[in-house]
């Protein structure tokens, strides 16, 4: 799997708040291990050298490093945020802007204009927020003052890379606390396996090319299976007596079965008449809106590892194309669970035998399928969303 800079801010976020795991004194031998493996992989030693010399930890991002968000978004909430009036303009007026460039693009890589316009929108809000951060000191002090030294420790030589072969400096070379890097957040590895010169002025600069920052990620969503045709995912509306627990992400059926249960566009049409692959989820439980995952929602997923994230980049796609917004509103009353409400959840549903996995406080596939079995033994319609009244009443059943 390919590290995506969203991943890595998740991963940030979860991490445990331990404090640094090394202190400041080995921060410099911890240097000498990543000079070794620069090395390796045909770093100059006078790159390393200067890049290095006077680098000292950023404590803003140890802190930021290790802070974690109690409460994770509602698909209302987190969609509201993302794919709001001023973003969906924006972006219309960038396809307009970049169409020219977009086209080729699209030709060449078989990415779709709208979707890589809906990226840059999500990323950066279409360039407005980048990050000013040095990547290379934000990624070795994450390789050598936090415990994800492995991931961070490439991510470091890889910095180191682009400063070799694409001839910038360190300064020039921001990014966010996280070290994801320009208009589309590229991690260094993500740069340097992905990124291309678009432009042919002999650099690869995602900062200010937007020839480079669009082709750049049209290989890299090509390179992690984005391909021509239906988009990554569209609304739907689901028939009266539709079985709720075949709304999740692990059950696949090609899109004429669905069809045949009665599952239209939320428009009213009819779903594409196609045998590929996908699954129907309800991210705001059944009251809100159900949507038909296409097979380029993986190439999406792949991108950042988020269901809510993917589904921000599909919607904001659609409409910045003049497509429909989002029709069944979320229910306004969904709140979302602390992770030590989930933490809570989870210890209850495995003392009713319905969940055997790890207590960790996130809502994944395994717990979800957990909610359901307790929501169909206590009668509430199956979809595998927990809200507060379903845990007040868990917490009443299993005490
Ligand atoms: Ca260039």
């Amino acid at each position: 799997m390919i590290p995506s800079p969203k991943i890595v801010l998740l991963a940030a976020m979860t991490a445990t708040a331990a404090g640094p795991a090394l202190a400041q004194s080995d921060f410099q031998a911890c240097l000498q291990n990543i000079r070794g493996d620069a090395l390796q992989q045909g770093v100059p030693a006078a790159i390393i050298d200067t890049a290095f010399r006077g680098l000292t930890p950023d404590s803003k991002v140890i802190d930021l490093d290790s802070r974690q968000p109690e409460f994770s978004l509602t698909f209302g909430k987190y969609i509201a945020n993302a794919v709001n009036a001023d973003r969906i303009a924006k972006g219309q007026q960038k396809l307009q802007q970049y169409r020219g460039l977009l086209t080729d693009i699209e030709r060449e890589y078989g990415v779709t204009a709208q979707y890589l316009v809906a990226f840059w929108g999500v990323e950066t809000n279409y360039g407005s927020y980048m990050g000013d951060f040095s990547a290379l000191r934000s990624v070795a002090t994450l390789a050598c003052m936090t415990k994800r030294q492995a991931f961070f420790s490439n991510e470091t030589v890889q910095a180191l890379r682009i400063l070799a072969n694409n001839h910038m400096t360190t300064q020039q070379m921001k990014g966010s606390w996280a070290g994801a890097m320009g208009n589309m957040q590229f991690m260094p590895s993500t740069f340097t396996k992905w990124a291309v010169d678009r432009d042919g002025n002999g650099r690869i600069d995602i900062w200010h090319s937007m020839p480079d920052a669009f082709a750049s990620a049209a290989n890299f969503l090509r390179g992690i299976g984005f391909r021509p045709g239906l988009p990554a995912a569209e609304e739907v509306v689901l028939p009266q007596g539709f079985p709720l627990d075949q709304a999740d992400t692990t059950v696949d059926k090609p899109i004429r079965a669905w069809s045949a249960m009665g599952v239209k566009r939320a428009g009213g049409g009819a779903l594409p008449s196609s045998e590929e692959p996908s699954q129907i989820i309800l991210p705001a439980g059944w009251r809100g809106p159900a949507f038909i995952l296409y097979p380029n929602f993986k190439a999406v997923m792949n991108w950042n590892r988020s269901t809510l994230y993917a589904l921000s980049v599909a919607i904001l796609a659609q409409q910045i194309i003049g497509g429909p917004a989002v029709m069944q509103p979320a229910p306004s009353d969904d709140e979302p669970l602390s992770r030590n409400t989930v933490i809570d959840m989870q210890t209850r549903l495995a003392r009713l035998g319905l969940y055997t996995d790890e207590a960790d406080g996130l809502v994944g596939p395994k717990t979800r399928s957990a909610v359901r079995l307790f929501q169909k033994q206590a009668g509430l319609p199956a979809d595998g969303h927990p809200t507060p009244e379903m845990v007040a009443r868990l917490q009443r059943t299993a005490r």
